[in-house]
């Protein structure tokens, strides 16, 4: 089981920020992929709903020091 989902991400003002954030998702369990792009302040995750959530990840994104929303 495969889900994607698109991240609005605030708060990242060098690239390491988005690595962090790419580095922080990818290690949680049930998330296959995790790509985060600085300028355009977005994230995109693959993932599996039965281990993980996307308000696990806006969590996750909010620890880290950021601000993550569903990109509507
Ligand atoms: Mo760059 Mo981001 O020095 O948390 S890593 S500002």
């Amino acid at each position: 089981l495969k889900e994607k989902v698109e991240l609005d991400i605030q708060g990242m003002t060098c690239s390491a920020c988005a690595i962090r954030i790419e580095k922080g998702l990818s290690k949680m369990d049930g998330v296959s992929r995790a790509a985060v792009n600085l300028a355009g302040e977005t994230g995109s995750v693959e993932y599996n709903p039965a281990h993980v959530s996307v308000e696990d990840m806006i969590r996750k994104i909010k620890k880290l020091g950021y601000e993550g929303s569903v990109k509507q």
